[in-house]
């Protein structure tokens, strides 16, 4: 293998990871609609940020983005965007759960409601460093519990020297007086 065939695989393996986007087609070939059960739909699916769902519909429906309260109940007026255009397409860009559903009449408490978990990127970081933290600094030693009650006794031993050099000024001062 030529060293360009070499380097073109290389590119090519570098860039899959990144361009590795998935969309879902909500309900597959039955796409938005009554009757479906998303909840079977999502089983086995795995969904990650960066992919995209798209709903694609009837005029008699419509999505609505709503919260784990509003899936629950069914209730989508605290919905946070409303879809009516019959092909809505929705980038999954935060990990976390994510709620849809129909708002029309009796739609959602009919099954028309989809709960999907977002993944992290596989590519992406664990977790990025948050700069308000510092790294622990290399020049500080542990802490030694043992110091306090190992230590010799310097203040006595620091005592005594200072008294032997006082001792030994004294008796200088007293010989030069005495010389003189
Ligand atoms: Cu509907």
């Amino acid at each position: 293998m030529g060293s360009t065939a070499t380097a073109a695989l290389f590119l090519l393996l570098a860039a899959v990871p990144a361009v590795f986007a998935v969309t879902f087609k909500v309900g597959d070939t039955s796409g938005w609609t009554s009757g479906i059960d998303y909840t079977t739909w999502v089983t086995g699916k795995t969904f990650r940020v960066g992919d995209t769902l798209e709903f694609i519909y009837g005029l008699s429906h419509s999505v609505s983005v709503v919260d784990k309260a509003g899936y629950d109940g069914c209730v989508s007026s605290g919905a946070t965007q409303n879809f009516a255009d019959g092909d809505t397409k929705i980038d999954l860009k935060t990990v976390g759960t994510m709620h849809f559903l129909c708002p029309t009449f009796g739609h959602c408490l009919g099954g028309m409601k989809l709960a999907v978990l977002v993944l992290p990127t596989p590519s992406s970081p664990p977790s990025p460093p948050s700069p308000s933290s510092s790294p622990p600094s290399p020049m500080t030693p542990p802490p030694s519990p043992l110091t306090p009650t190992l230590s010799p006794s310097p203040p006595n031993a620091a005592s005594k020297g200072v008294m032997s050099y006082g001792l030994i000024g004294v008796t200088i001062i007293l010989m030069y007086g005495v010389m003189t």
